[in-house]
This record gives C-alpha cells, structure tokens and sequence, in this order.
C-alpha cells in the first residue's frame, strides 16, 4: 500500500512539473513563471527601432522602468522590420520568458507568432501600437494612446483656426500631411482621425499626403516635394514631431517661414517638437505619451500574478499651444 501511494505522489509531483517545465497545461494557459513563487520576472521586449524621439524616450522609459521594477528585462530593437521583431519573439519563447511585450510596427501578420507564445503558455503585452488580430486572446492587453482622437485633435485645430490657416486668403485652405510609417496603427488612425474631422469645414481639403516614415529625414524629403509641387501650401498636418522638424527644415530652405507662412500641427511633443512650439515654428501639439514603462511593468507582474487586467489601458495625454509649451518645457522628462 505505501509503495503504491509513494508512487502515485511522486507521479502527481513529476507530472506538475513537467506541466511547470514546459510552461503550459493543455489548453495555452498562461506559464506558472517562477516569478509566482516570488522569483524574477523575466520580460522580452521587442522594439520597433530608434526611428525618433519618441521611440527613443519610450524605450529608455521601459528599460528605467524594468530596473526600478526588479524585472530582468532582454531588449531588442527591430530596426523598424516586422521580420527582425517576429524574430525576437520567437526568441524570447525558446528562452522561456516569463512575459513578453512588444510595440508591432505594423498592424498585421502577428497572428502566427502570437499562438506560438499562447501554445507556450507566455502572456503577450501590447505597448504603444496595435495588432489587427481579431482573435484577442492572443495578448493580455494593449497598452498606448488613442491615435485616431490624436487625428481629431489636430484636425479639429485646422477648424477652429481656418482662417488663421488660410495663409494666402484664397478661402481654401490646402493641406499637405506626412504620414508616419506605411502599415503602422498610428499612421493609419492619425489619418482617419484627422480626416473625419476637416470634414467639418469643406474648405479645408488635403491635397497631398506622403509617408515620412515617422523620421526627421523622411519629414523634410517629402515636404521638398511638396513644396517643389508649385501648389500652394497652407497646412502642414505632421502626424509626429520628428517629420514635422524635418519639414521644417525643408520650409525653411526654401525661403518660408515655418508656423506663419505656413500651419504647422504635429503629434507626440518630444522636447525639440515642444522647443519649435514654443519658438513659433510649430503652431500646435498633440501629445503622445511614451512613458509607458511604470504601467508596462505593473500590468505585466498583475498577469503574473494571475490577476485579471483591463484589456484596453489607455494612456492620459494632452495638447499643446505656444504659450502651453513654453510654460511645459523646462519640467519636460522627454
Ligand atoms: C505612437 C508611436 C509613434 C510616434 C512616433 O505611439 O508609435 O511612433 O508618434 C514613433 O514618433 O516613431
């Protein structure tokens, strides 16, 4: 009778092991991490890349963050391609990560590499952007901003000062707009955000819209283009700083004055955006917080600890005038 009892004990012990071992029981739950008996959590993050200032403060923010939060955290930047952050997952899943988190570069094609962290029993968190899988168990949460109220903040600024925008008076008001990169959530709800509500004025109309690809060099490239184009231009809508400071640059060399010759409205309000805000070459600011660290941490050690968490988290942001920006910039952390 003992050595029965003994056996079957040490096969229960053995088989909650090996369910522990290999991170999930049969159907994808979640990996009983280390980190519930108190160990370190460990987190695999996927960055897009360095492409701008406000990646660059977003990464530093969940790197500060992982430290302060005790979360041993392994880090790659994709250099912006899907491939290269399907890569890292992937990798994070071989080395069994207690939870991974990542901000996807695009929208799609995340739904093969998301089951295979489900089937491996690791939690996924989505920081900053979002995926178009319609199949939500596939991550935890999303973490980040609302980009297409982004899109009607600043084109609701574009109403509300029309006539100020209509720099040559013709009661047109032309708008040329950088869009960020091709594919990206921000890039594609900025832009429907935005043009939803010029709507509201029929004289407001976009005559040009390009890709920037959310960079300085990408900005001033293709607002030469524009400018090279002979159109009148009234509006720039710069759906980040950093191509909005590029455009600048282009504006500027081709004898304009950037913020009077012509409007321009951007989105994030990284300090050299806020610095052009406050010096009169940028008109208006919607802010998009990459401070997403000390949140990113928390949700990740509550699902950990097998807590539910909201599925949607939304990050608290504001806007900006010239005046707002000068009385801002000196407490700016980014
Ligand atoms: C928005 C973020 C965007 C920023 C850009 O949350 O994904 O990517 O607006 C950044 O500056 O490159």
């Amino acid at each position: 009778m003992l050595k029965k009892t003994l056996i079957a004990a040490s096969a229960i012990t053995l088989s909650a092991f090996a369910l522990t071992a290999c991170g999930s029981d049969s159907d994808g739950g979640d990996k009983a991490s280390d980190s519930g008996g108190g160990g370190t959590i460990t987190m695999g993050f996927a960055q897009v890349g360095a492409e701008s200032g406000w990646r660059t403060a977003n990464t530093k923010s969940i790197q500060d963050s992982a430290k302060d939060a005790g979360i041993e955290l392994k880090f790659t930047d994709a250099q912006g391609k899907q491939e290269n952050q399907i890569q890292a997952i992937r990798s994070y899943i071989q080395q069994k990560v207690d939870v991974i988190a990542f901000s996807p570069v695009v929208e799609t094609g995340w739904d093969a590499v998301l089951n295979e962290a489900k089937a491996a029993g690791i939690p996924v968190i989505l920081t900053d952007r979002a995926v178009d899988s319609k199949d939500t168990s596939l991550y935890k949460t999303f973490l980040g901003s609302d980009f297409v109220v982004e899109g009607q903040k600043a084109g609701q600024w574009v109403v509300d000062n029309a006539a100020d925008a209509d720099t040559d008076g013709d009661g047109a008001i032309n708008v040329v707009q950088l869009e960020g990169t091709t594919g990206a959530a921000p890039a594609i709800d900025r832009g429907e955000g935005f043009a939803d509500t010029i709507k509201a004025d029929p004289s407001i109309k976009v005559v040009a819209s390009q890709t920037g690809d959310f960079t300085r060099d990408g900005g001033k490239q293709v607002m030469e283009s524009f400018l090279q184009s002979g159109d009148h231009i009234d509006v720039l809508f710069a759906q980040n700083d950093d191509m909005g400071l590029g455009a600048i640059e282009a504006i500027e060399a081709a004898g304009l004055k950037p913020g009077k010759d012509i409007k321009i409205v951007t989105v994030d309000a990284v300090h050299d955006g806020m610095q052009a805000l406050s010096d009169g070459k940028i008109n208006f600011i919607v802010e998009c917080s990459p401070l997403l660290g000390p949140q990113l941490m928390d949700v990740a050690k509550k699902v950990l600890d097998g807590e539910e968490v909201e599925p949607r988290i939304l990050t608290e942001e504001t806007t900006f005038d010239q005046e707002q920006a000068t009385a801002a910039l000196p407490d700016r952390q980014y």
